[in-house]
């Protein structure tokens, strides 16, 4: 018999229950602690000496060694210049779905009045500052800096600087600084890893001028995730990022050659990436390995594709019915959730923890990593469960504003007065009554 592509994991008479699936779902573990005590002290020291201490990281760490970490304006010009017609296009269709999604996403404010004329109004307003990540590794992502400058710009963020690592010549890939400059960002620095996120986090003004985010956004490998968790509090971030993963519910009218590419392509990003198939239909599973056997070994990055296939990470879930699949898939909370099945609509209605879902044979996850509209900057981890993916709220903070005239004020000054003795703070009651002519 020839050896499976990927590990069958029988869950057909299982308990259903959260915890256990949680558990036996096959999901990238990722320990961080490492790199967050690898990444510890070169933080410190990036805080300390600025940007001399990125460059000499930069030289260790991507062997160059820039002249200017702020990429030059004609650096991006020429970069936008060199780009060819079809990648331009392909850019031009990404930016233009991305901000029709990201455009109508943007929150305005509401008001709610009260007895008394008193309101109060939740207003969304946009960071003021926002440093978002581009990695190189692997691949190069200009894509990724679609997703994050879109819905950025959508929420209105006045100030905005990419970093991505530099190749060979000093600079971020050239697609990547065409794809900002087709933005109109024209902060853009030679920075990657756990460099360009301390370097975004504190700033410097040692020769060059980075001036501090407050927020930093966008994905990397583990040092990245590492350092955004070492400086959260010090900024914001979107997420800890984990390796790509997609989860694919399949029943027996899916086609096994869709099933298998989708498997194949998010396994394309990372040795690390997980990919996993739901089915009842062994018959499905079987196909699909088949299948794999042929596309894997045909595909470009077939080492990586192979072990991220073959990894614990991944594996075939067999599950009894659908229900049992739908599940699994809530347990899983998968960053990609992809849909072949008969009424992928109805199983959408039910599939409540998912970062994208992809329904049907013609919405595969790499549409979206690159043009339908959503955003490919997604919940991994099982996050899912309790986050969203990038987009405009995002890059909103929510503020409230409390404006109660006299007689609003008024019609709850009693209330206050005795929720402020239950809790033992008079001097908040006092603070109603001495508007109404109280003692104090
Ligand atoms: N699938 C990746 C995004 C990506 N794919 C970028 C291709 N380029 C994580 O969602
Ligand atoms: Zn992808």
């Amino acid at each position: 018999m020839t050896e499976p592509m990927m590990n069958v994991l029988d869950f057909r008479n299982s308990p259903l229950d959260r915890r256990t699936l949680r558990t036996r779902v096959p999901r990238a573990s990722v320990d961080i602690s490492d790199a967050i005590s690898a990444v510890g002290p070169m933080i410190q020291d990036i805080r300390e000496r600025g940007r001399a201490a990125v460059l000499e990281y930069t030289e260790r760490f991507d062997h160059v060694q820039p002249d200017t970490l702020r990429v030059p304006a004609a650096a991006l010009a020429a970069a936008l210049e060199g780009l060819a017609p079809a990648v331009r296009s392909a850019l031009e269709e990404t930016i233009t779905r991305a901000r029709a999604v990201a455009e109508a996403d943007v929150r305005s404010a509401v008001t709610t009045e009260f007895t008394g004329g008193g309101t109060v109004t939740t207003r969304w307003l946009p960071v003021d500052r926002v440093g978002l990540y581009v990695p190189g590794g692997l691949a190069v992502y200009p894509s990724t800096v679609v997703m994050n400058v879109v819905p950025a710009q959508a929420a209105g963020v006045p100030s905005l600087a990419i970093a991505s690592p530099p190749q060979a010549d000093g600079l971020p890939h050239p697609t990547v600084l065409a794809a900002a400059a087709m933005l109109g960002v024209d902060e853009v620095w030679a920075m990657g890893g756990s460099q360009a996120i301390a370097a975004f986090a504190y700033g410097f003004d040692d020769g060059e001028d980075l001036e501090p985010v407050d927020l930093i956004t966008g994905p990397g490998n583990a040092f990245v995730a590492a350092a955004k968790a070492s400086v959260r509090g010090v900024v914001g971030i979107d997420a800890v990022a984990g390796p790509t993963e997609i989860i694919v519910l399949a029943d027996a009218t899916a086609d096994p050659r869709f099933v298998a590419a989708d498997l194949v392509s998010q396994a394309e990003h990372d040795p690390l990436a997980a990919s996993v198939l739901v089915t009842a239909e062994a018959s499905l599973a079987e196909a699909v390995q088949d299948e794999l056997r042929t596309q894997v070994a045909a595909t470009a990055h077939t080492d990586r594709v192979r072990r991220a296939l073959a990894g614990n990470q991944s594996g075939i879930v067999l599950v009894d019915d659908l229900d049992a699949g739908i599940a699994v898939l809530n347990a899983y909370a998968g960053e990609h959730v992809e849909l072949m099945v008969a009424d992928p609509q109805a199983v959408a209605a039910r599939v409540t923890n998912g970062g994208t879902l992809f329904l049907g044979d013609h919405s595969p996850v790499a549409l979206g990593d690159y043009c339908s509209g959503s955003n490919h900057v997604l919940p991994t981890l099982g996050t899912a469960a309790y986050s969203s993916a990038l987009g405009v709220q995002s890059f909103l903070k929510g503020s409230q504003v409390v404006d109660y005239p006299r007689d609003a004020l008024a019609a709850v000054a009693e209330h206050v007065t005795v929720l402020a003795t239950e809790e033992d703070l008079p001097a908040h009651g006092t603070a109603v009554t001495v508007r109404f002519g109280g003692d104090v």
